[in-house]
């Protein structure tokens, strides 16, 4: 889909201020640092629009794009970053379970985004299998291809599709613009 305006709307901490119009959702989630931010810029082509940094737990909120006055990209707070404080962890925990829960808001679609070098980690199958018991679509897009060695690069690719079957699997680099067109074209389809 071409992706014509984008604009940052809001910033919550706590899942009950998500939005609850008529418009759906599509939310970006994945582990802290595997680039959710990075993708937001990468597909709306607006570099600064969502936050981002060389270090895990960057966004500490659920925020809010916008996009074609249509429908929400949601960028989630990260999963999984081990030096996080317990606090910090828990935090963050229940805001992306509140949200991915809450039945008050009409979730499209969901882009679970794994590292393509490193593949599905357990805390990325949990998420995985919670996002089934919603029945709420999946994609799974391997981002940082960038990193893979073109030699092992098939081969990583078929073991992540082998790993998150049925769901359809996209490989990209938000840093090398590989492969976004083919990611943005999932979107709204
Ligand atoms: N090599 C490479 N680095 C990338 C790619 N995409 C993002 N990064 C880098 O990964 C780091 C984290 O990116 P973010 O977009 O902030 O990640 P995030 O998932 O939003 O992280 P949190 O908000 O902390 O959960 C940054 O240093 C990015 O430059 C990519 O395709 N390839
Ligand atoms: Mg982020």
């Amino acid at each position: 889909m071409n992706i014509s305006s984008a604009t940052f709307v809001k910033g919550i901490t706590n899942a009950q201020e998500a939005f609850t119009d008529e418009l759906f959702h599509i939310a970006v989630i994945g582990r802290s640092n595997v680039g959710k931010s990075s993708t937001i810029n990468i597909l709306t082509k607006q570099k600064g629009l969502a936050k981002t940094s060389s270090f895990p737990g960057r966004t500490q909120q659920i925020n809010f794009f916008l996009i074609n006055n249509k429908f929400y990209l949601v960028d989630l707070p990260g999963y999984g970053y081990a030096k996080a404080s317990g606090t910090q962890k828990k935090l963050m925990g229940d805001l992306i379970t509140e949200y991915i829960f809450s039945a008050d808001y009409r979730l499209k679609k969901v882009i679970l985004i794994i590292d393509a070098e490193i593949g599905p980690t357990a805390r990325d199958r949990e998420m995985l299998e919670a996002l089934e018991q919603i029945n709420v679509e999946v994609v799974v897009a391997a981002n940082k291809v960038d990193k893979v060695k073109k030699s092992i690069l098939k081969k990583q690719l078929d073991d992540i599709r082998a790993q998150v079957s049925p769901h359809v699997v996209m490989p990209y680099s938000a840093e090398k613009r590989q492969g976004v067109g083919e990611l943005s074209n999932l979107l709204t389809v």
